[in-house]
């Protein structure tokens, strides 16, 4: 942590036009986050302007049931006029301009004082004026929660505290990831005691998988192939299985965790299919490095985590290229 609270306390208290903005594909810490200092700040007499790049996914527009969050694109004349006249730009839950992507030359190019406040690594402090950052923390909401708390318990609404703990539960993994330490039960305790409320926040952002999707993860489950002792499992998605549900690659996201729960497994790869080129995910455990086996298809990642798109291939070929590939990291 480097911007000690009151600083920003003050710089808030003489800055007149806000702006806030988060990550690309935002997730529910980048949208509770948003949403709750947004909150916060209104009850300061500011009139905060939240700008993102991407839409808000479905399962986290009931945080924000004004419809105030703007999309960048839209209207992109006055967000980038809104950008330009900011006196102060928050940018949570990320600490590189580039994740904010269409946004990221107009901010960096504003006259106004940037703030970052992030729990990630790889910092570059110098692009900011203030930075207030917690790589311990797991989520960008827990470093809010402090903050405004820090200034007067009185700010955490009932709706500043269910964003805020709407971070926290998702970027935890509900409450299983590592850095889920009792700290966390006890932010998130007090959060509840301010009114947010566990079980219908969970439904919100969870209970809202559909048939069609329930359908294509049966398709998925039911072509998952075995290698190596049961200890690498494939599974494939094709166009076709989209166009039968009507459904696209925002709808295989939980298929990778679905896998990599299977006990004894090491080694998951999942396949697929756009409509030019094929997605490989790869997820390992241990220290089977998932970003070699990756970079044998000009992909990257980290050791348990990694990916790569390949063009001009088949499901079948590239199949039997990473099983190929696959034995040499199994032992
Ligand atoms: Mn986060």
């Amino acid at each position: 942590m480097y911007t000690h609270f009151k600083e920003i306390n003050d710089l808030i208290k003489k800055s007149k036009n806000i702006i806030l903005t988060t990550h690309v594909v935002p997730d529910g810490d980048a949208i509770g986050s948003v949403m709750a200092f947004a909150g916060y700040l209104k009850q300061k007499g500011k009139d905060p302007v939240i700008i993102n790049h991407s839409i808000t996914p479905d399962n986290l527009k009931f945080l924000d049931k004004k419809n105030t969050i703007r999309v960048f694109s839209k209207d992109q004349e006055k967000n980038e006029k809104l950008i330009s006249e900011a006196d102060v730009i928050f940018i949570l839950d990320t600490n590189d301009f580039s994740r904010t992507k269409s946004l990221e030359h107009y901010l960096v190019n504003s006259p106004a004082k940037k703030v970052c406040i992030d729990h990630h690594m790889g910092l570059k402090p110098k692009m900011f004026d203030f930075v207030i950052t917690n790589t311990v923390y797991p989520a960008t909401c827990q470093i809010l929660y402090e903050y405004i708390k820090d200034d007067d318990e009185k700010y955490l609404t009932k709706e500043v505290s269910s964003a805020l703990y709407v971070g926290i539960m998702t970027d935890t993994g509900s409450f299983r990831h590592p850095r889920t330490g009792s700290d966390v039960f006890m932010v998130c305790a007090d959060l509840i005691n301010d009114g947010a409320d566990p079980v219908k926040l969970y439904e919100e952002i969870y209970g809202n998988t559909t048939k069609e999707n329930l359908l294509l993860m049966a398709r998925f489950i039911s072509g998952l192939e075995f290698y190596s002792g049961n200890r690498v499992v494939l599974g494939t998605v094709t166009q076709k299985d989209f166009k039968t549900f009507g459904l696209d690659i925002d709808h295989v996201e939980g298929f990778t965790s679905l896998i990599m729960n299977i006990k004894g497994i090491k080694l998951g790869i999942i396949l697929v299919e756009l409509k030019d080129n094929i997605k490989i995910s790869f997820r390992s455990k241990g220290n089977i490095p998932a970003n070699k086996l990756a970079a044998e298809f000009n992909g990257g990642g980290h050791k348990n985590a990694a990916g790569a798109n390949v063009k001009g291939s088949s499901i079948p070929e590239l199949k039997e290229q990473i099983l190929k590939k696959t034995e040499n990291y199994i032992d």
